[in-house]
């Protein structure tokens, strides 16, 4: 049965820093029942943007607030933080970083 929390890879496809807002061109979560889409994410309060640019590839985590819309909790850059960004295995299926 489907969670409230979920992740997955994408590539940013526009930020709106001023909103808090993140367009995510995302594959199928892992937790949630949500294939891959393109969507507009809003975040949680503690979320920074600072290291995101629009063409990144992210690994992010969402939560389903009382609303039914999915807020990002976590997002990580791949480019800007590569393998210090969590869930390595499911960002290098085929190539995982020495533990
Ligand atoms: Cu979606």
């Amino acid at each position: 049965m489907p969670g409230d929390t979920g992740r997955a890879t994408g590539r940013i496809t526009s930020l709106d820093r001023d909103d808090g807002r993140v367009t995510i061109d995302h594959g199928p979560f892992e937790g949630i029942a949500m294939g891959a889409m393109t969507m507009s994410f809003a975040l949680m309060g503690d979320v920074e943007l600072t290291d995101l640019s629009e063409g990144d590839d992210v690994i992010f985590q969402v939560k389903r607030g009382r609303d039914g819309s999915h807020r990002i909790m976590e997002i990580c850059s791949i480019p800007a933080n590569g393998r210090d960004c969590p869930d390595q295995e499911t960002i290098y299926p085929d190539n995982p970083p020495d533990q």
